[in-house]
Parts: C-alpha cells; structure tokens; sequence
C-alpha cells in the first residue's frame, strides 16, 4: 500500500520530465511524427501525457484501474475530434510504458503495467462514440430537449419559462433536477467532447442552467425544517460544482438546514465552517480525478481535528461513479450515486 502511494506521489511529482522522456521516445521511433509536430503539437503531446499520468497515479494508487481505462475511453473520443487518430495515442501510451518500467522501483512495475495493458488491450476495438444523454421516451425527456434546445439557440427566457411554467402546474423540482438539468448538463459535456459546440456554449449553457436552479430555490426551501445540518462543498481546484449544489439542494428539499459552499474551497476554510457549524453531515465533491488526494487529505484533517465528532462524510461525484470502493479509500462514511441516493443516504447514516 505504501509503495503504491509512492509511486503514484511520483508520477504526480515528476510528472513533467516523465512525459518529456515520453516524447523523445516516440520521436526517436516515428521520425516523422517529430517532422509533423509543431510547437503547439508538442505542447499539447507533453500536456496530454501529463495528465495521463495524474489519472494513472490514482489509478495505481487506489488500485482502481477503472480510473484510468475510463480515462482513456474518454480521451479517444476527444482526441479522435480534434483529428489525433487512435494509433497515435496507443503508441503514446506503449512509449510511457516503456519509460515507466525503467524508472519505476521494481514493485510497482506490474501494477503499472497491467494498467497499461489493459488500456491498450481496449483500444484494440474501435473508440464507442458516446451515445446521447437525452432521449424522449425518458421521463421528462421532451422537456430535457426543448431546456437544451433553447440554451443551445441562446434563449435563457424561454428556458427559464419553461421550468417555471413545468414547477408551477405540479412538476417536482427534484425531478426537474434529475432529468433535465444533470441530462442537459450531461449532454452539453457530450456535444464540447465531440466537438459540436463552443467552450462558450457549453459556459453559456452551464451559466444558465444555474440561473433557472436559482429560480427554482423558493420551491424547495419553503417546507418544515428536520433539524439537520449539511455543509455541502467541493475540493480546492474543483470547479464543477453543480452536481454538489443539487445534492445540497435535494437535502434542503428534505427540511434539512444547508450551508453550499460551491467550487473550489480552500480547505481552511471549509475546516472552519465544520468547526462554527459542527453539521450532522458533511459532503464533499470531487469531479475531476487528480483531485481526490484533495478529499482523502480534508476528510484526514476534518477526522483530527476538535468539534468535527458527531460529524458523518459523505462523497460522490464522477470518479466515485467509476471506482465502487473509492470511497472506504478516502476514508468516507458513505458515497452515493446521485442527489437522490445522496439524501437517502445521508438520512440513513444519521439513523433518520
Ligand atoms: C459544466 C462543466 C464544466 C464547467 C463547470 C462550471 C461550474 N460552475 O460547475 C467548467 C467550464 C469550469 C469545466 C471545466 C473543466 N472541465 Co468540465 N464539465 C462540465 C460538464 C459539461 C457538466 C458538469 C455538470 O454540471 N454535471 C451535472 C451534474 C449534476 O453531474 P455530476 O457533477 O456528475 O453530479 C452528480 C453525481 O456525480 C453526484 N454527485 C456529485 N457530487 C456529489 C457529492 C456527493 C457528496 C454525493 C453523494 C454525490 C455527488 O450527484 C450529482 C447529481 O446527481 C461536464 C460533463 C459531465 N459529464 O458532467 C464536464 C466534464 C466533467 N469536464 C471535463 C473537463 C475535461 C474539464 C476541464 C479539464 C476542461 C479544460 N480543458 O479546462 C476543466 C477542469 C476544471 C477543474 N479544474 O475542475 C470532462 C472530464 C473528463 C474526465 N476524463 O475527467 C467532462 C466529463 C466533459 C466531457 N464530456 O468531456 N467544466
């Protein structure tokens, strides 16, 4: 275990060199990819092989492959659409395997490598082009397409009419949540990952869909309150915070008292809410995989720390969705699929 850790503190740490030894083999073995790349291929190339590294690390160090194949599932899809074929990447992938079993302590080298294999066993298949998240016979799904449709057209008044005039004859907010606005949030990742829509849309559509959510808070912090209290945050560096802020959201649904701290929060801070607030339960969201020593590090400090006892953890969160057992790594109470799960979930820990 602690040789695990090691090495994945390693690949994080020296993470720049070992993507340059990286390019230097692939050159030396396809001179013609060296004739090709420009300034900004090579950039992009050392970028890419970094951030393999960083998913590899926490796949070797939670011995959770699946970090790490899903990682690549998703990035063929996306390299293939800026026009980078799959056998540049498999070579890619061979050349940091190589590099690594010479540099990594003996120990390490198998786990490592049977990661790798696996990965380019997969793409011995052609990449799956991902399926689309919204479907009409889902339910809500012919709202879901007309929420999009309008974002997609730019159109945030007719969106946010949409929702409001659905909440207002009857629609329940949780569902509007769940299968409209994860769905269409879902499906905006999908289309900036296939290379349909803009950085921009995608922030556009983002931006708006937490405008309509506002518009719906009136509806779902009206009822009884239970007693119980939630701090509800993302790790520092973490910028998706949507998905934490439905969770958050679903709780208060439920009469419980939240306190959404949103992306990115410095864990200073989050420790002093803890300590002001000592909440029944906390909730931390990770999105992006290299930011789970992150968690692991602020459950450690919130477990050490004075006024935090009576305090249950609860995670989630994409890299939670792909690895089952991540969460017992961390040092978590729980982990739940989604806002739904997460409310029932958190009821359950605290015995309600
Ligand atoms: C919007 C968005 C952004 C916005 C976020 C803005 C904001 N204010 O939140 C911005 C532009 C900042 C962004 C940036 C990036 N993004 Co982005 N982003 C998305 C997008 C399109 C939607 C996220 C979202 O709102 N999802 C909807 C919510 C409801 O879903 P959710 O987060 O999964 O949450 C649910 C569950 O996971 C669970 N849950 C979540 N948290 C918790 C917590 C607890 C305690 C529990 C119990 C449960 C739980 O319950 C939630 C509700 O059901 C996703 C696509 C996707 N598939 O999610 C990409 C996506 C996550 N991003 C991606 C990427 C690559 C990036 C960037 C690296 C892009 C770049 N090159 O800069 C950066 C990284 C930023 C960072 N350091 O964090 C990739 C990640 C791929 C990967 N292999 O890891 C995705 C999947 C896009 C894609 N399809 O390619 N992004």
């Amino acid at each position: 275990m602690k040789t695990r850790q090691q090495t994945a503190d390693r690949l994080r740490r020296e993470k720049e060199r070992l993507a340059a030894a990286t390019l230097d083999r692939h050159f030396s073995l396809h001179p013609e990819l060296k004739r090709r790349y420009r300034e900004r291929e090579t950039a992009l190339y050392l970028q890419d092989t970094a951030y393999h590294l960083q998913y590899l690390a926490e796949a070797v160090e939670h011995d959770e492959p699946e970090l790490f194949l899903q990682y690549i599932d998703w990035a063929r899809v996306l390299l293939a659409n800026l026009g980078v074929p799959d056998a540049d990447l498999a070579v890619n992938l061979q050349c940091l395997a190589a590099v690594l079993d010479g540099e990594l302590p003996v120990a390490d080298r198998g786990a490592v490598a049977t990661i790798l294999g696996r990965a380019l066993a997969h793409m011995s298949e052609p990449a799956p082009e991902p399926p689309s998240f919204l479907a009409a016979e889902e339910p809500l799904g012919i709202t879901a397409a007309r929420f999009i449709g309008f974002l997609l057209a730019g159109d945030r008044l007719a969106a946010s009419r949409l929702i409001l005039d659905a909440v207002t004859t009857g629609t329940p907010v949780a569902d509007i949540y769940e299968h409209v606005f994860a769905k269409s949030q879902y499906e905006i990742g999908r289309l900036w990952q296939t290379h349909k829509i803009s950085v921009a849309q995608e922030h556009f559509c983002t931006a708006a869909t937490q405008l309509v959510m506002s518009q719906c808070f009136p509806y779902i912090a009206a009822g009884e309150k239970n007693g119980r209290t939630l701090v509800a945050t993302c790790v520092a560096g973490e910028l998706h915070e949507i998905g934490m802020r439905m969770v958050a959201d679903f709780f208060e649904m439920r009469g419980w008292d939240t306190m959404f701290l949103g992306a990115n929060m410095p864990m200073a801070g989050v420790l002093k809410a803890i300590a002001d607030r000592q909440p029944d339960l906390l909730a931390i969201s990770v999105t992006m995989t290299f930011h789970i020593p992150d968690a692991a590090r602020l459950i450690g400090r919130v477990r050490a720390g004075a006024g935090a006892e009576k305090t249950k953890i609860l995670v989630g969160g994409r890299p939670f969705n792909m690895a089952g057992n991540l969460w017992k790594k961390v040092g978590a109470d729980a982990w739940a699929a989604d806002a739904r799960q997460a409310a029932d979930y958190g009821e359950r820990l605290l015995g309600a």
